[in-house]
């Protein structure tokens, strides 16, 4: 990958007259007014809950037009709290940052979010396996005995969680999100998470892609029940490559396996600083995200 390729990264959206609404590892919100918010994703990537050094070439723009694609698929289960991500119909008051959105932002509705992640399970894998090797259990779900490691469950399944104040998900019991969000919504929330991971994961499939958990963000609009935040991308979710398949163990990441690869070669504590990644692994991983989007819409991404 050229030098040059890196002057295109995006690592720090710098818009000095918004105020920010939310900022996670790697995208960021803005305020535009009472109704409507600016979703940025930067090209930042993180590994271990820590971002690294180095960004990644069109990874923003790769992750917002996967969730644009599934924000379109899933539309006739649910809303979504999407305006527009034509940087032209933007508010003039954002239309001269367009070098930095284009491609890599949309323009959304304000939605009362409800505090509960929508985390669906279709494979047994990573802290889900370690609680069913365990306790037989995952969330308190009971499973059938003999699951091995990556297998599919039975029935997807639903298992909320909090942002504790650590910033680590929080698994919680159903019962518990009934008495956040109330036990109507929790059922409809529960219901359109399983309905929607169900119809995208069969289709991810046929494509390819195994997915083999995600969670999703709902909030409260006009519309009712609204889908919001990223929607089904490698950083919600767990993307593996179908063709490569192999229950019984730890299945290699679609995305990231080239920087975790990179991050075991060297050793790194898992300490901060994060470290900077080479050029190969950038480029490498870069066009993982370009192929992901690929394999799933049929399109490639003008780069
Ligand atoms: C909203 N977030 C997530 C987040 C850190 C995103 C606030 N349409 C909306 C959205 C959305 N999407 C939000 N609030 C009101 N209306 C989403 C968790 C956190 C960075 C980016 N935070």
């Amino acid at each position: 990958m050229s030098p040059e390729l890196l002057d295109t990264v995006l690592l720090q959206t710098d818009f000095p007259d918004l105020p920010l609404h939310a900022s996670g590892k790697v995208r960021d919100v803005y305020q535009l007014d009472d109704d409507r918010l600016l979703f940025v994703a930067t090209d930042r990537i993180s590994a271990f809950d820590y971002v690294l050094a180095t960004g990644i070439p069109h990874k923003g723009r790769v992750l917002s037009q996967i969730s644009l694609f599934w924000f379109d698929f899933l539309s006739d289960i649910v809303p979504s709290h999407v305006i527009t991500a034509a940087v032209d119909r933007y508010p003039q008051a954002v239309r001269k940052y367009a070098d930095q959105l284009r491609g890599r932002s949309m323009l959304v509705q304000r939605a009362e979010m409800f505090p509960v992640e929508c985390v669906v399970r279709g494979y047994i894998s990573g802290s889900a396996w370690k609680e069913y090797k365990a306790t037989g259990k995952v969330c308190g779900i009971e499973l059938p005995a003999g699951l091995r490691e990556s297998d599919a469950f039975p029935e997807p399944i639903f298992t909320p969680a909090t942002k504790a104040v650590t910033g680590h998900d929080e698994n919680i019991p159903f019962e518990q999100m009934r008495k956040i969000v109330g036990s109507e919504t929790a059922g409809q929330l529960r219901d359109i998470t399983l309905k929607i991971y169900k119809k995208a994961a069969a289709y991810a499939r046929q494509r390819g892609i195994i997915i083999a958990d995600t969670k999703f963000e709902f909030g409260r609009t006009a519309q009712g029940i609204t889908l919001a935040d990223e929607v089904l991308t490698p950083d919600s979710s767990r993307f593996w490559p179908a063709d490569q398949y192999r229950p019984g163990q730890a299945q290699e990441s679609y995305d990231k396996q080239y920087v975790r690869d990179y991050l075991e070669k060297i050793r790194w504590n898992k300490q901060p600083p994060a470290p900077a990644l080479p050029l190969e692994v950038a480029r490498g991983t870069s066009e993982k995200y370009l192929e992901a989007y690929f394999q799933l819409t049929g399109h490639r991404l003008d780069v």
